[in-house]
């Protein structure tokens, strides 16, 4: 009975030097208890950052069940869960950038900045899936062509209408979380195309790394982003709220 229940629900295989499968076994792992924090600290936090909390538990939720299916599909098979990667992404950043858009409403941010941050966002995704899958061999074109919008969510965060809105702020912890925020896509994001230099074909990377390390270094990425925006997030909630409420 409980070996039924167990094979059911961890049916899973795990060598022992499967590194890349143990980032897929601690990622679920992660996401999920970040979720489960998220969700229930939402209570606690003062009204207006709500969703926000809420749109965070939503990130680790949506990567927990991704997490669960690629672990079982790297288990199985040793390969990139691809499909179910890029599932995860178009949902997952496309609500970072809701998350920006949720921070800044209350300056005066329109809906068009989401909007244009979310389109940024599909056009990098929607390419660097075509250079992984259909077009593998003209991968770094395909690369190229979806670092044009990440630089597009870059230049809105770091120069654009968010950058300018963030710095008319009266709340420092705002400003400061808008800042951890910025540096989260410029540095954490980058750890993405690293990992897809490492494509066989014509990767710029792919003499220094294993194909392999590709999914180390989404998993390590995904854990790092996910986890930390949303902890970046919840710091500004609570910190709000200790805060006099004008200040805000
Ligand atoms: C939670 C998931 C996140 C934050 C995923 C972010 C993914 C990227 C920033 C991916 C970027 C890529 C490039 C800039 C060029 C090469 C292709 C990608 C899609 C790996």
């Amino acid at each position: 009975m409980f070996t039924q229940l167990f094979t059911a629900l961890f049916a899973a295989d795990l060598a022992n030097d499967d590194y890349v499968g143990f980032t897929f076994f601690i990622g679920s792992m992660a996401m999920a208890a970040a979720t489960v924090f998220f969700f229930m600290e939402r209570g606690r936090v003062e009204g207006k950052w709500k969703t926000s909390m809420l749109v965070a538990g939503l990130i680790t939720f949506i990567a927990a069940v991704h997490y669960y299916y690629m672990r079982d599909y790297w288990a199985a098979t040793g390969t990139s869960p691809t499909s179910l990667r890029y599932i995860d992404w178009i949902l997952t950043v496309p609500l970072m950038c809701v998350e920006f858009y949720l921070i800044l409403k209350a300056l005066g941010a329109k809906i068009g900045l989401m909007w244009k941050m979310i389109g940024f966002s599909v056009l990098m995704l929607v390419a660097g899936y075509l250079g992984e899958t259909v077009f593998r061999d003209s991968s770094a074109i395909w690369g190229a062509i979806s670092t044009i919008g990440y630089i597009g969510i870059l230049y809105e965060i770091w120069f654009g209408s968010a950058k300018k809105l963030a710095a008319s702020a009266q709340n420092p912890a705002l400003k400061k979380a808008f800042t951890a925020l910025s540096w989260f896509v410029l540095v954490g994001w980058a750890i993405y195309p690293i990992g897809y230099m490492a494509i066989e074909t014509d990767g710029l990377l792919r003499n220094v790394l294993d194909p392999s390390s590709m999914d180390l270094i989404y998993n390590i990425g995904d854990a790092i982003n996910k986890i930390g925006f949303g902890l970046v997030i919840y710091g500004l909630a609570v910190s709000s709220k200790e805060q006099s409420p004008a200040a805000a």
